[in-house]
């Protein structure tokens, strides 16, 4: 093939020299809903400039497909961006990193949930023991409108801490508070900087939520400094118990052998591993509890949901016993309503961006080396083509027209994105939702406050897709309280 004139790219928002596309993109809104509507005027692939940064814009899943998976390798790779390299301690860990450091430590991850696949360790055991301290806590809040916020930070933040480094806290623990605040910190200074993207020199300036950022940082790597000291002086590899354990292992194993010696050990620097275990750490703590709001959020808006998945309950689990990860082939209404709410807010609406390798195309696109590719899941996910009625919350979509089992209605879903760079935390995720949400639909009734306030739907658009805080009435189930005094009987 020819080169030059036959090279056709994506077609390009305008631009002007220095600034970019950056004066012709609505400064309102959410940016997926606003490149989503760019979609209307330029197509389900577009580009824009960004400085000197070209960026392209995916919006259609078979496009998205190509890119996450067909040629995955081709866009595996993440852009530097001010917030993600301060993040990152630059580049550091498995979710903002790239290359070899990201194929090890993705390695490592992965080696270390297998630690939790069966025995005493167990996942599904794990996470029952939470959602138990949760309802428990409830039950004590009976009658009451509670912000769920805390409860569920504790209970999520557990969860990840055992798996990353055998620690769990009590509610009002010291450490908690430290991490509540260093993840939240974190979160609440990421708000995007397209500025100091545009203009890396601005990075010289003192921006105050960028000090704030590296200050939460800071503190972030100093909270997991001394449990990782700790780690190091009780080693044992006779006993590898959590992530940390495997990461000084690995570290020991590269040190034995002196081919490795100079590169992997390095990537297996304490501040790389620290970097990797505060991916973790913020990933397994914001996504599930995020969604776990949007859930009880939407269940709240429809008081009939809530109920029949709590007659699926009742019919396949009943009072006598919690509920199990095994239930969710039965309890399919409450897994389908998962995966609405998955769709209908999606935790990563823009993924994380991808960046190319290579010089490569998308579709009939040429795309060059290191250009920024964004997949707009939230295009994917609401799209009229794909989806019936696509702004409507409907958890039957996901049912077949029997309602017993689950199906995948359209291709055009990928709630944890595809290919080499997928989410590492979908298998634990999903199974928190379920068990969470199951547990706690036994128990309780949620309903709205008596002030009638209703949680706002919306979302505000952070790296992942919050819910505005709100309020709901824990009440527990009268049938549950019934069956509890016939056991005692
Ligand atoms: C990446 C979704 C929970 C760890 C991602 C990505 C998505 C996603 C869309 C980006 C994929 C891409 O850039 O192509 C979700 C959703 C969750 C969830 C919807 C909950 C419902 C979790 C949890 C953990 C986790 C609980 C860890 C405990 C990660 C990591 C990455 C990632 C480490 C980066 C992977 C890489 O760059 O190689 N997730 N996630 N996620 N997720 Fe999740
Ligand atoms: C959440 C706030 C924490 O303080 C730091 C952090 C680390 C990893 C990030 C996570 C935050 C947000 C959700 C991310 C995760 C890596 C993968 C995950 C972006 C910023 C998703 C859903 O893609």
């Amino acid at each position: 093939k020819e080169k030059n004139s036959e090279i056709r790219y994506p077609k390009s928002l305008p631009s002007l020299p220095v600034l970019g596309s950056l004066p012709f993109l609505p400064r309102h809104g959410q940016p997926h809903v606003n490149f989503f509507k760019l979609q209307e005027k330029y197509g389900p692939i577009y580009s824009l400039r960004m400085g000197s940064k070209m960026t392209v814009i995916v919006g259609h899943h078979q496009l998205a497909k190509e890119v996450l998976l067909k040629k995955g390798k081709e866009f595996s790779e993440r852009p530097s961006m001010v917030t993600t390299d301060i993040l990152s301690d630059n580049q550091k860990g498995v979710a903002f990193s790239n290359g070899a450091q990201w194929q090890l430590h993705r390695k490592l991850v992965q080696a270390s949930f297998a630690l939790f696949k069966d025995g005493s360790q167990r996942l599904e055991k794990i996470i029952k023991q939470e959602a138990s301290l949760l309802c428990d806590f409830l039950a004590t809040q009976n009658g009451q409108s509670i912000d769920l916020s805390l409860p569920v930070f504790l209970a999520v933040t557990n969860i990840i801490s055992v798996i990353c480094f055998s620690c769990s806290y009590k509610n009002g623990d010291p450490e908690l508070k430290v991490i509540h605040e260093f993840i939240h910190g974190v979160l609440e200074s990421m708000d995007q900087h397209p500025m100091v993207d545009v203009f890396p020199v601005l990075k010289i300036f003192p921006i105050k939520s960028l000090e704030r950022m590296r200050n939460f940082i800071q503190m972030r790597k100093e909270f997991l400094s001394e449990i990782f000291a700790r780690h190091k002086e009780n080693f044992s590899s006779n006993s590898i118990t959590d992530m940390m354990d495997i990461m000084i292992q690995a570290r020991m194993h590269s040190e034995e052998n002196s081919a490795d010696q100079n590169q992997k050990a390095k990537m297996l620097s304490d501040e790389n591993i620290l970097a990797t275990i505060g991916d973790m750490l913020g990933a397994g703590v914001e996504t599930t509890a995020s969604v776990l709001h949007w859930t009880v959020a939407f269940l709240l808006h429809n008081p009939q949901l809530m109920k029949r998945i709590q007659e699926e309950i009742d019919q396949n689990i009943g009072f006598s016993r919690t509920p199990n990860i095994k239930d969710r082939n039965h309890v399919t209404l409450l897994e389908a309503t998962i995966r609405e709410v998955l769709r209908i807010r999606p935790v990563a609406p823009l993924l994380i961006p991808h960046k190319t390798t290579v010089d490569t195309s998308i579709g009939d696109y040429a795309i060059d080396k290191d250009t920024e590719v964004i997949i707009n899941l939230w295009a994917l996910h609401h799209s009229e083509k794909e989806w019936h009625q696509p702004d409507q919350f409907l958890p039957e979509r996901f049912l077949d027209p029997e309602r017993k089992h689950l199906i995948t209605p359209s291709m055009s879903y990928l709630p944890f994105g595809a290919g080499s760079r997928t989410c590492l935390g979908e298998n634990l995720a999903r199974q928190e939702l379920f068990l969470f949400m199951a547990w706690l639909l036994q128990r309780f009734d949620l309903e709205v406050p008596d002030d009638g306030q209703l949680p706002c739907l919306e979302g505000i658009a952070k790296v992942v897709l919050l819910i505005k805080p709100f309020k709901v009435k824990i009440k527990v189930r009268q049938a549950w309280r019934e069956a509890q005094a016939d056991r005692s009987t």
